[in-house]
């Protein structure tokens, strides 16, 4: 089982799309559990290529590469993190804070949170904040889920919330932050309602904001 996860792992770093695709698939089919494939070979792929970014060793587009070959291996397990014909418990508007392109955090927490069972409005990255208030005023949802990964762009999270707040959409309407430039502290100095440093978590908290 370490062994397949390992593969999964090392082929998301070289960025071999096809291989970490049909890896994650034999690996599911030896019944590695999905969670394990995930945290251990896609995530943990990931946080490589950022240490190797940090350490000069990768650069933009090896990071682009391996990003894809994440995105392909995260295609099979979709199926498996995601529940089916699960009565909607609520409706998310999820999305990447304007000047933000990273996507494969953000996406992840909208797959878990499928998974339990919400519904889920992907609004996409480099999301300015007129476009969250649009779709607040658009879908209702109970919460707006806003990623940012940079320490630029984390500030826009606050003109998102101020724009949601400026459409009379803000009482109603829960708003969650996470991704790796934000903290619980910066949650709260922005007026944010919660923060969650993973997927697991924002599920289990957009499920304590709805009570
Ligand atoms: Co970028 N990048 N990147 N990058 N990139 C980081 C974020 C960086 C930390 C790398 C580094 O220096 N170690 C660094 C940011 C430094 C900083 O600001 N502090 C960085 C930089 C500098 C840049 C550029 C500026 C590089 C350049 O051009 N010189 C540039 C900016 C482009 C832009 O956005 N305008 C850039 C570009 C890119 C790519 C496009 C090449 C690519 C993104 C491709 C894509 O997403 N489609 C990329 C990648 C891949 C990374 C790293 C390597 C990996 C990010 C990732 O996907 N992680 C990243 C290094 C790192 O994070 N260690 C890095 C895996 C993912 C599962 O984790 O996204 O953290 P994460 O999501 C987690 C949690 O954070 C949380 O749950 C997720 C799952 O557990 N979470 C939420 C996320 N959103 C949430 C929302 C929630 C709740 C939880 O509620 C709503």
């Amino acid at each position: 089982m370490q062994a397949i996860i390992e593969q999964v792992r090392e082929n998301v770093i070289n960025g071999n799309q096809a291989q970490a695709e049909a890896q994650v698939g034999e690996a599911l089919a030896i019944g590695v559990p999905a969670r394990e494939i995930l945290e251990h070979g896609l995530i943990a792929a990931m946080a490589e290529v950022g240490a190797r970014f940090e350490r000069g060793e990768f650069y933009v587009p090896e990071m682009l590469i391996a990003a894809r070959a994440m995105k392909a291996g995260l295609a099979p397990l979709r199926p498996h993190l995601t529940a089916q014909g699960v009565q909607a418990v609520g409706r998310v508007v999820l999305g990447t804070v304007r000047g933000d392109l990273h996507d494969i955090g953000k996406n992840l927490v909208g797959v878990m949170l499928e998974g339990a069972g919400f519904e889920v409005v992907d609004l996409g990255v480099d999301v300015p904040p007129e476009e969250f208030a649009r779709a607040a005023r658009e879908f209702k949802p109970n919460v707006i889920g806003l990623s940012a990964l940079l320490t630029t762009t984390m500030q826009n999270m606050k003109s998102t919330i101020e724009a949601i707040e400026d459409v009379g959409l803000r009482q109603e309407t829960r708003v969650i932050i996470g991704g790796a430039a934000v903290t619980e502290a910066f949650a709260r100095e922005i007026g944010a309602d919660g923060y969650a440093p993973d997927a697991s978590s924002a599920v289990g908290l957009a499920q304590r904001l709805l009570g």
